[in-house]
């Protein structure tokens, strides 16, 4: 692709490829880091093979092609595998797996076989060995005849037994692939770039460099599985009485080995075809990553007359799906400024396909994440397509660097609004300080404020609020009610007809709930649920801006970082003035359908019981305190049962209080409590206390 010299004789690009086969193999075996995707090594590695082939004078048995991985480094005790754990040939098209087929169809004399099918995990192959049902030993497959002692480490994973049910062999190797399913990987990664922390760039090499901790406690910390894919050593041999390979699968299962659910048993060629077309439809949408599946001769007698070649059994096949890592060129940098200001380096990539998409932006995640690359504008970058996640570039080859490349220079201004960016010490993200005075936060918040969970504005979508933003028609969300038709009409692509429905769809949206308000506020951290729980517990807008960090934590769910992001915001006096206008009452005259004391926006309130309702309730007069950790429910229900009945519940204990609730640990409140003379009731006094009173 890139340094081949097409003026080299044979010999010399042969001796170049070797060389570089060997440098991938090493970054890609012992290092569990390697510099080119997959997708690369393979090509190279296939043009040596055709190489070879060609000039068979120039095959030698030191050859990368000849084997399957690089030695162990040594930091773990070597294993011997007394039964070679090797690797799998690759089909890439349905030419060669059915070349494949063919082959396999002559040499063992039967035109039709059947197959045990699976998905080739992403991850690192492990024997796992079994000793009078006890796990006594792990290694990795090394180069396939050493491997490396993980034992300690492959006990940590979740699902594999450290002893096996049922009526197990004597001494059992199993073999199988440790991986880490998608939502730990980039659970795992999310968090590190957070802590500024190693991130891995991809699933595989996660589950390899986990394995490879020399302190298993930080492998426990990973969210590794394991599945089995295969039998190693039996003894005694005669128990395995049946002479499938999928049976032995489902045997490994009884045994309590966890095999992967996606394990077919199929009953000629054209079902692999089929199997491998609903795979690669549904490759997207499993927890795991995966490249491909493997079709394996199910019959062991046959598998046993095919045996080996070189490097992998004669009755199998890895067939590959396209890749999710290709190489392209890094051409610039651009830089995202989101709703809450956050700014995102955005790569802007020679177009390059990827697992079947054109991918020509990708993430860069944040500064240090560019450092961390090294990445440099002009750079021959890896980048990574895998689900639905946004495509991110994960590496650099610094070995493809042309001579002139350019520094990434992290902006100190915001590019759409020129505001200082501002990087909090210890945050990884950096941001526009410019809040709604820059117009890409006002349009992100104009389109969050439009969106169906919150004011559901049918008929505003981004591009529209991109259009109004610049001609300054909005300004903020108040701006909105006061657009007219003939104003909308205006506008390119906009007709009398759907300037009048928008119209109407932001007066249909005006009668909201309070919830779905604070939640179209945008405000840091507060989701959907949150806003549930803010208007919940609040019961009123007034109640919920006036309310103290404290008081906020008291909401489910809210601890101190979303508190502050609360109450900071009503703090702020544009947001308060922004509010105020949303919701004064004003007087809609002749257009308005509703009554005239609503504002732009309004919510029906909770109902609230007339005093004399009130003052009939049990508990009515009364004041309570909670404060402690109770075991029979949570604070927020004991707190709903006393409003249920009647009675105010507070934060803080004073002379006015009738009771303290006080659960375990309770602090300062009792000693208050204690000193003022409040009664102290204990969580059992309330229980008894709410089933009486509800007679
Ligand atoms: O899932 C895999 N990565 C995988 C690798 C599955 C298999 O059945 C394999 C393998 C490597 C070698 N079988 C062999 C024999």
């Amino acid at each position: 692709m890139n340094k081949e010299t097409p003026m080299a004789s044979p010999a010399q690009e042969l001796a170049a490829l070797r060389e570089r086969l060997e440098q991938l193999s090493f970054e890609y075996y012992v290092e569990d880091n390697p510099s080119v995707p997959d997708a690369e090594y393979d090509r190279l590695f296939a043009r040596a093979v055709s190489l070879e082939q060609a000039h068979p004078e120039l095959a030698t048995d030191d050859s990368p092609t000849r084997k399957v991985g690089a030695p162990p480094t040594g930091a773990f005790a070597s294993v011997t595998h007394e039964v070679a754990m090797l690797s799998l040939d690759n089909a890439f098209d349905e030419a060669s797996l059915n070349r494949f087929m063919q082959r396999v169809s002559e040499r063992s004399g039967h035109s039709q076989l059947r197959w045990c099918a699976e998905p080739k995990l992403d991850g690192a192959a492990v024997s796992i060995l079994y000793e009078k049902g006890k796990l006594v030993r792990a290694a990795t497959r090394g180069d396939g005849y050493t491997g490396e002692d993980i034992t300690s480490n492959v006990r940590t994973i979740k699902n594999v037994p450290l002893r096996l049910r049922g009526d197990f062999p004597q001494r059992l190797e199993v073999r199988g692939e440790v991986f880490m399913p998608l939502a730990g990987f980039t659970a795992y990664n999310d968090n590190a770039r957070e802590q500024g922390e190693k991130v891995f760039a991809n699933p595989r090499n996660a589950a390899a460099g986990s394995l490879r901790q020399l302190d298993s406690r930080i492998t426990a910390r990973r969210p590794l599985q394991f599945y089995a894919y295969a039998m190693g050593q039996v003894e005694p041999e005669r128990e395995l009485d049946d002479d499938s390979h999928y049976q032995r699968l489902m045997q490994l299962k009884a045994w309590g080995l966890p095999v992967c659910p996606e394990t077919r048993h199929l009953s000629n060629n054209q079902a692999c075809h089929d199997y491998y077309t609903d795979l690669m439809e549904r490759r997207d949408s499993l927890k795991y990553e995966i490249d491909g599946v493997v079709f394996k001769v199910d019959a062991i007698e046959v598998q046993d007359a095919l045996g080996f070649v070189a490097r992998a059994p004669r009755w199998a096949v890895a067939y590959k799906f396209p890749a999710q890592e290709e190489l392209t060129w890094l051409r610039g940098v651009d830089f995202q400024v989101g709703r809450t200001g956050a700014i995102t380096p955005v790569a802007r990539l020679h177009p390059v396909t990827v697992a079947g998409v054109t991918v020509s932006n990708a993430t860069l995640h944040n500064a240090d994440e560019i450092e961390r690359l090294g990445a440099r504008i002009g750079d021959r970058v890896i980048v990574r397509r895998a689900g639905d996640v946004i495509p991110q570039v994960v590496g650099v080859v610094l070995d493809e660097r042309p001579a002139k490349t350019e520094k990434i220079e992290f902006p100190a201004n915001c590019p759409v609004c020129d505001s200082a960016v501002e990087r909090v010490e210890g945050e990884a993200v950096a941001r526009c300080s410019g809040g709604l005075y820059c117009a890409a936060q006002r349009k992100q918040a104009l389109m969050h404020y439009a969106s169906r969970k919150a004011m559901d504005i049918d008929g505003l979508g981004d591009k529209l609020i991109e259009i109004l933003v610049d001609r300054d028609w909005v300004k903020s969300p108040v701006d909105l009610y006061s657009l007219t038709e003939h104003q909308l009409a205006s506008l390119p692509r906009m007709g009398q007809k759907s300037a009048q429905n928008l119209v109407r769809a932001i007066a249909k949206s005006r009668k909201t709930t309070l919830a779905k308000f604070l939640y179209s506020l945008g405000i840091r951290e507060v989701g959907e649920a949150t806003a549930q729980n803010l208007a919940a517990h609040f019961a009123s807008l007034d109640a919920l801006m006036s309310a103290s960090v404290e008081a906020l934590q008291e909401v489910p769910d809210v601890g101190v970082i979303v508190a502050e992001h609360v109450h900071s915001f009503f703090r702020e006096a544009h947001n308060q003035s922004v509010i105020n206008e949303l919701i004064r009452p004003r007087d809609f005259g002749q257009q308005g359908t509703d009554a005239p004391e609503h504002g732009y926006v309004y919510w029906p309130q909770p109902k609230q019981l007339s005093e004399d309702e009130a003052a009939t309730l049990p508990l009515a007069d009364q004041v309570f305190v909670l404060t402690g950790t109770l075991s029979q429910m949570t604070r927020d229900e004991a707190k709903a049962a006393l409003l249920a009945m009647g009675a105010k519940v507070t934060g803080s204990v004073s002379a006015k209080t009738t009771a303290l609730v006080a659960g375990d640990k309770a602090g300062s409140k009792l000693t208050k409590a204690e000193s003022l003379g409040v009664p102290v009731m204990s969580e059992q006094d309330l229980v008894d206390l709410l089933s009486a009173s509800n007679g």
